[in-house]
């Protein structure tokens, strides 16, 4: 296993990938370092074979703050744009075809909060502190906040947390479906977020891989394209194994082997 400086990776459970964010002095700012190492762990999480779904976390106290303001405050225009700053954040997204959970404590800023709204399923605890605050810093979000939370709460809410910079809380995250559930505490949360990707990791790789691509999709296209799609790798699965497996397993009161073809 490769030994990172900002980051740790662990299988904390059959199946469980686990990264965690790692620069506690800054609370997990997100530095271009940072990024590059979290890349890598998700490139090789995606290439393991032991790892079905992955858990990314930071500290009790902070998801992250957010990219680092240290790093970008003398950047200029011509720096950033032929240097494609940020632009390795996308990867992210692209990178894991495996399902990927956020689970959020303390500070989830600016591009921390970003950070979060790319993960697959995202879980928090009720005293979370997400927010975009670029506004207050001259800026605006950059790595895809104005696109995602708004598809996330709606034109309105997104426009007066992004205009204000407010911040909002876990129990509000959830309330308005940007978090998929909420904890009481840091253990139950992490908990909760280990559960959910084990019972992930019991399923087929092929049928779990098809769903997270087809629910990705219906961001991107309109309707009627997106259930075609849908509906196109729903027909291709009739071409693996897991689905005779699971379909024979119900019809003879069994639990079904997954052969992951
Ligand atoms: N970048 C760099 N350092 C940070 C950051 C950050 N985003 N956040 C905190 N730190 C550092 C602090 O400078 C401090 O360091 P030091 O001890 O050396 O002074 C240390 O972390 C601890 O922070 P505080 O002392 O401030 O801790 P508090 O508990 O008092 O406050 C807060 C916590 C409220 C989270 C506060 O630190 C804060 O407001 N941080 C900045 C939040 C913010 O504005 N985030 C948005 C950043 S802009 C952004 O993300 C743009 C995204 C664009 C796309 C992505 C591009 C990569």
């Amino acid at each position: 296993r490769r030994s990172y400086e900002y980051i740790e990776v662990s299988e904390p459970r059959p199946g469980v990938g686990q990264v965690t964010l790692n620069r506690p002095k800054a609370l997990n700012a997100l530095c271009s370092p940072l990024i590059a190492e979290l890349n890598k762990a998700l490139c090789d999480f995606q290439a393991s074979p032991t790892v079905a779904a992955v858990v990314l976390t930071g500290s009790e106290r902070a998801f992250a703050a957010g990219a680092d303001i240290k790093e970008m405050a003398p950047l200029t225009f011509s720096e950033a744009y032929t240097t494609s700053f940020i632009e390795s954040w996308s990867d992210l997204t692209t990178s894991l075809k495996k399902p990927l959970i956020a689970a959020v404590s303390g500070h989830a800023l600016g591009g921390g909060c970003e950070l979060a709204l790319m993960a697959d399923v995202l879980y928090c605890t009720a005293t979370a502190n997400f927010g975009q605050p670029e506004i207050k810093l001259g800026t605006i979000p950059g790595a895809g906040g104005s696109q995602r939370l708004t598809r996330a709460v709606g034109k309105s809410k997104a426009m007066e947390l992004i205009l204000t910079g407010k911040s909002f809380s876990g129990e509000e995250a959830e309330r308005w479906g940007v978090a998929a559930r909420v904890f009481p505490s840091y253990e139950a949360l992490m908990e909760g977020a280990f559960k959910t990707a084990e019972i992930i990791a019991g399923y087929s790789k092929v049928a779990v891989q098809a769903a997270k691509e087809v629910v990705n999709k219906s961001q991107d296209l309109p309707l009627r394209d997106g259930v075609e799609y849908e509906r196109r790798v729903f027909h291709a699965l009739f071409g693996s194994q897991d689905q005779k497996i699971g379909m024979k397993a119900f019809a003879e009161k069994k639990k079904p082997e997954w052969s992951h073809q």
